[in-house]
């Protein structure tokens, strides 16, 4: 006896396998009852003919409801018109649970109850195949940044300094003491490259997003690579060799899912190098062209991504925004000090900010000034001030988040589908 996967089938053709898994959907045309099990790798259907089993087993069979899980035994066909292309007419079943009527059925359901049924959503086709692709990036971020020989740092999630603004800052008590959730592990990947090169840090992030919207949650998942001796070129080059790397990734594995997904594939294989390069400048010409109001100097709101994203078919960098709009530690540009050295990777079709990056500051003296400016507790970053301190360099890095890069990959509505348990603004259970 084989046992096996769904996902496996196409190498036991002929052969006799057991399957473990759930019945997915059950229907019946009196003699011959048609069960779709699903075991996580595939769904597959295996019917139950009467006369060809046991009467004890086809009365079995008969009771399976939706979401019972069983085993079920017998022989692999090739059938090109079964869903997945094969089926197992069933010689052996074992349940190990009758499940009771199952709240999620074929029929269309509101998205707040399958959010708050997210523990059983999982089960379905679509999400399957969303968070398959989900397991493929990440495993291909990791990959990629392995064979450039990237170390892997991870960064605390306690912590006293605030990276993104303080305003989206979780606190906590840290035994009588403040702390917060980590926004971002770059503080700490800066210390990391100083020490050993090139880094990366993966793992949850924090934010305190107070607004509603489908490109946000308050918990998300990011990879941060951080370089020493690299600049903002360095650090747009790396970040569009990953993104190409990513898409060519769930292309070549995980073609299957995106086309359950029913993704337009021919998007993606546009995605490759060189990604066009535009100044925030010329972005916020191009906003103006386009009729949006829209005032240098201002931040992009998800529509103004929108217009931009709209305008390209693959993904393009944004580069020296105002300084006044992003984050302490970003380098000026010497050449212009009212901008800094840093770049957002914009996805098309409409998806906005995948990756957001640049040149950090490396000057003491400079640092310090934007410190006070933003008025940011000095003593929780004298470790930080230190790497400028001790053999300061040029270094860049960026952050990708994993969400915002499935999103984009699945085509998605909503970020809440891009990771198995969201959090939101207004939701934290299940
Ligand atoms: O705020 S970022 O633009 N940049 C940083 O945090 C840097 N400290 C990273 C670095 O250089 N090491 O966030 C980076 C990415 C952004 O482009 C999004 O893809 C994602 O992180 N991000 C989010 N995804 C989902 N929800 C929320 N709230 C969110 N915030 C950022």
């Amino acid at each position: 006896m084989i046992d096996t996967t769904i996902e496996h089938l196409d190498r036991h053709v002929g052969q006799e396998i057991r399957l473990r898994g759930w019945v997915y959907n059950a229907r019946s045309s009196g003699k011959i009852l048609f069960l779709l099990v699903r075991d996580g790798t595939g769904i597959v259907q295996c019917p139950v003919v009467k006369g060809e089993v046991p009467e004890e087993m086809f009365a079995q069979a008969e009771k399976l409801t939706q979401e019972s899980s069983l085993e079920v035994q017998g022989f692999v066909r090739e059938d090109k018109r079964a869903p997945g292309g094969y089926e197992m007419t069933v010689k052996g079943l074992k349940v190990f649970q009758i499940a009771e009527p199952y709240p999620i059925t074929p029929k269309e359901h509101g998205t707040a109850f399958l959010m708050e049924h997210r523990h059983l959503w999982l089960r379905s086709k679509r999400q399957n195949a969303i968070l398959r692709v989900r397991s493929e990036v990440i495993q291909a971020m990791r990959d990629f940044l392995a064979e450039r020989e990237f170390v892997c740092m991870d960064a605390p999630i306690f912590t006293p300094n605030a990276v993104e603004g303080t305003t989206t800052l979780f606190e906590t008590d840290y035994f009588g003491e403040k702390a917060y959730l980590s926004q971002s592990g770059q503080l700490y990947n800066e210390a990391t490259a100083a020490a050993f090169g090139k880094v990366y840090c993966f793992g949850p992030c924090f934010r305190a997003e107070k607004s509603k919207t489908r490109r946000h949650l308050t918990e998300l998942w990011m990879l941060e690579p951080e370089m020493a001796y690299a600049d903002l070129d360095d650090e747009m080059a790396l970040a569009e060799d990953m993104t190409v790397y990513l898409v060519e990734r769930v292309l070549s594995r995980r073609r299957r899912e995106l086309q359950d997904l029913e993704r337009d594939t021919s998007k993606l294989e546009k995605v490759k190098k060189p990604f066009p390069r535009i100044s925030y400048d010329e972005a916020c010409a191009l906003l103006q062209k386009k009729g949006v109001d829209f005032a240098w100097g201002g931040d992009f709101g998800g529509g103004d991504e929108t217009v931009l994203a709209n305008q390209f078919e693959v993904p393009f960098f944004v580069h020296r925004f105002p300084a006044a709009i992003k984050a302490f530690y970003m380098k000026r540009d010497p050449a212009r000090p009212e901008v800094i050295l840093g770049a957002d990777l914009l996805a098309p079709e409409g998806y906005g900010e995948i990756i957001g990056g640049g040149e950090r500051e490396d000057d003491l003296a400079a640092l310090e000034k934007r410190i006070g400016e933003e008025k940011l507790p000095r003593a929780a970053y004298e470790w930080y001030l230190d790497l400028r301190r001790f053999g300061s360099v040029p270094h860049s890095g960026f952050g990708i988040g994993v969400e915002r890069a499935v999103a984009w990959i699945c085509h998605l509505d909503h970020l809440r589908e891009a990771i198995p348990f969201p959090r939101l603004l207004e939701r934290m259970y299940p």
